[in-house]
């Protein structure tokens, strides 16, 4: 069985910037699935061709595809000791399908709470190719839609702790070691 701990919370508020923090901390694995769909663009894979167009715009790479990417990913020796899931689930389905597989068991879902003025200001000057003015639109609307609902999903299994994610990350990373009991 796997251990989880799930970093959820809008584009931009600093979930990858804390997993990689977190997880050499801890010596758990980091998986972030958007690292990941980039790698699949960058090396022009099957997979990767259809998601240039999606990350761009801003919108979600299909269900289907991103469960297999990730639990194949998961599947690896280096998560033996347990793994942050950095932006999965971004939906009801993508919870679900790891909710219903007993390989797993979620231990903890940290929440990143970060007004919308900041967030879209750390995303303008990252400047990633998906960061422009019209994608961070897109997303932080196709977050409201399809990812916050999965705040009160997991508030009801009493595994939702949110923090604040504004501050230094020095500061924010220490409040998220407090949590962690994988
Ligand atoms: P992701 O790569 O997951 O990126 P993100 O949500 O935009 O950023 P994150 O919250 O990790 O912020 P970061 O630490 O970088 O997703 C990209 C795309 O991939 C999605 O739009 C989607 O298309 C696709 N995708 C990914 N997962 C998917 C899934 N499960 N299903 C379908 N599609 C999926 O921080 C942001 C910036 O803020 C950085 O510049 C950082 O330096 C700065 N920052 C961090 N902490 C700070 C702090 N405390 N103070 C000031 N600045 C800070």
């Amino acid at each position: 069985m796997t251990n989880i701990l799930i970093f959820l919370g809008p584009p931009g508020s600093g979930k990858g910037t804390q997993a990689e923090k977190i997880s050499e901390k801890f010596q758990i694995a980091h998986i972030s699935t958007g690292v990941m769909l980039r790698d699949h663009v960058d090396r022009k894979t099957d997979l990767g061709i259809k998601a240039k167009s999606i990350l761009d715009e801003g919108s979600l790479v299909p269900d289907n595809l991103v469960i297999e990417m990730l639990k194949d990913r998961l599947d690896s020796d280096d998560c033996k000791n347990g793994a942050i899931l950095d932006g999965f689930p971004r939906t009801l389905p993508q919870a679900l399908s790891l909710e219903n597989d007993e390989k797993f068991s979620i231990k903890s879902v940290i929440f990143f709470d970060v007004n919308q003025e900041e967030l879209v200001k750390r995303m303008l000057e990252r400047g990633r190719s998906d960061d422009t003015e019209e994608s961070i639109k897109v997303r932080l609307q196709v977050y409201l839609n399809e990812t916050e609902p999965l705040v009160g999903f997991y508030s009801k299994k009493n595994l939702l702790t949110e923090i604040n994610a504004l501050g230094s990350v020095d500061d924010i990373s220490s409040s998220i070691s407090e949590l962690i009991n994988l």
